[in-house]
């Protein structure tokens, strides 16, 4: 990997930057997203194609989509270009919510142009006519300069009617999210567009079928509609080469925490957390949340697991602890994330998570006992089969996965139950 561009992260402190060295490390192993070639080609390619080519094109990269689940994108631009409808409709999800993610964030800042690319092929492909930009609040300091890229290609006959003098009409509006972690939920997103409360949506019927006003809507990621600007100027082929079966292209991995060099890292999947910490410089960690909150936190014996969809899948957040963290103390960060964030419609989610953070407080304090541990797992498995979205079935992950990686670190905290201290004592009497 290399170098490629020197971008300070605005939101630490002169100090913070100066003791953590941070100097937003953006490299890369493939030559995809973060390779400043000039932006144009794909849509341009587009244009000369049929929308079934350019769908045909999509399925044959093997692109999966970028925010978390890895649906894949040929397949739902498919199912929005057949669905009946007048009119339909692509939002790109750029309310990057997800605890130790930003890459979306800089590829709002580094490649506006190409996602906006992107977004009109995909319109192009399933017939759309409009087109939403929905911002994570957080980003408003971004508004300026997307606004001023959307209006720079409404002004080259790149957006709005007659696009590259084909016939075809489409445009975007930006829209801001309010800081609400559950708006990243598609469905909640959909109806905070819709000016509802952002809450999650009953799924089937799908967003591609029934999305923004009930209209088919194609919702994706801000890095599954760059990667298709590039797959449509380099082709499906070259694409489909980089990674590995049922894992294809390149992945940007936001990598932060106990590290020497936290940054943005675009790699090819297949890669192992080990590969990755070699290159981040925390070779020291001892446990690492792929996927943020909800992912999944390894210990050391599992840094050989790859960065890849049938294995660890994440929407990109690394998050490198060391040995000097207390994994009860980040668990319970986490839990407590998802209690603020859940939206409440589902009485196990708003509650149960509370009931496990609580729960893991007992942990933390050495007041638990060994029946806890039973506790803890049947409340996560009613929480992830009874509630309705993603945040619910997800937010119980960083004490699954901690119970099954770091036993040890759960045993030893757990307060000897009455029954096995009298077990104990009669042993030593007889
Ligand atoms: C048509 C079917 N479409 C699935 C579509 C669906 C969605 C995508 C994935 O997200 C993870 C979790 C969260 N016909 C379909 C179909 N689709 N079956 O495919 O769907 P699904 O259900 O596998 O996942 P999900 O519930 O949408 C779960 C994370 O995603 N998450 C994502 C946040 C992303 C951002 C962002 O991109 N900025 O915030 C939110 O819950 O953590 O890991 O499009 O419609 N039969
Ligand atoms: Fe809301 Fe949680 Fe239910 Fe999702 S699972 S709809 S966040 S209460």
């Amino acid at each position: 990997p290399e170098d490629l561009i020197s971008h300070e992260f605005d939101d630490l402190s002169p100090h913070d930057r100066a003791t953590r060295q941070v100097k937003n490390n953006i490299r890369h192993a493939g030559a995809s997203l973060l390779c400043p070639v000039p932006d144009g080609a794909g849509l341009q390619r587009a244009l000369d194609m049929t929308p079934g080519r350019i769908i045909e094109e999509i399925e044959a990269s093997g692109l999966r989509g970028c925010g978390g689940a890895g649906f894949a994108t040929g397949r739902k631009w498919r199912f929005a270009a057949a669905a009946e409808a007048e009119r339909r409709v692509i939002i790109c999800n750029a309310d990057e919510g997800e605890p130790g993610t930003f890459k979306d964030r800089v590829l709002l800042t580094e490649r506006p142009h190409l996602l906006i690319e992107g977004m009109t092929i995909a319109a192009r492909a399933v017939g759309a006519t409009d087109g939403i930009l929905y911002l994570r609040g957080e980003y408003v300091y971004l508004r300026e300069l997307i606004e001023e890229v959307l209006q720079d290609r409404r002004d080259r006959g790149l957006l709005g009617q007659g696009i590259g003098g084909a016939e075809f009409d489409f445009d975007i509006r930006l829209q801001l999210g309010a800081g609400a972690y559950i708006c990243g939920e598609e469905g909640a997103l959909i109806s905070s567009c819709e000016g509802l409360p952002g809450e999650p949506k009953t799924r089937p019927p799908f967003p591609v079928t029934q999305g923004y006003l009930g209209l088919p809507t194609v919702v994706n990621n801000v890095e599954t509609f760059c990667h298709a600007a590039r797959i449509l100027d380099k082709g499906a082929q070259w694409f489909f080469d980089m990674g590995h079966e049922g894992s294809h292209g390149t992945k940007l991995f936001s990598v932060s925490g106990d590290c020497l060099n936290p940054g943005i890292y675009e790699l090819p999947y297949g890669l192992s957390v080990r590969d990755l910490l070699a290159m981040a410089g925390g070779e020291d960690a001892a446990a690492v949340a792929v996927g943020g909150a909800s992912g999944t936190m390894i210990a050391r014996d599992q840094f050989d697991r790859t960065l890849s969809f049938d294995d660890l899948s994440t929407a990109g957040a690394v998050v490198i602890f060391n040995g000097s963290r207390n994994i009860l103390e980040i668990v319970e960060y986490y839990m407590s994330f998802f209690v603020h964030e859940s939206c409440g419609y589902c009485t196990p989610c708003r509650v149960g998570n509370v009931f496990l953070q609580k729960a893991i407080g007992k942990f933390r304090d050495g007041l638990a006992n060994p029946e806890d541990i039973d506790y803890l797992k049947d409340l996560s498995g009613t929480i992830i089969e009874t509630s309705r979205c993603g945040l619910g079935t997800t937010s119980p992950n960083p004490i699954l996965t901690t119970l099954e990686n770091f036993p040890l670190i759960y045993a030893a905290t757990v307060k000897p139950s009455k029954d096995r201290i009298r077990a104990s004592f009669d042993i030593q009497s007889a």
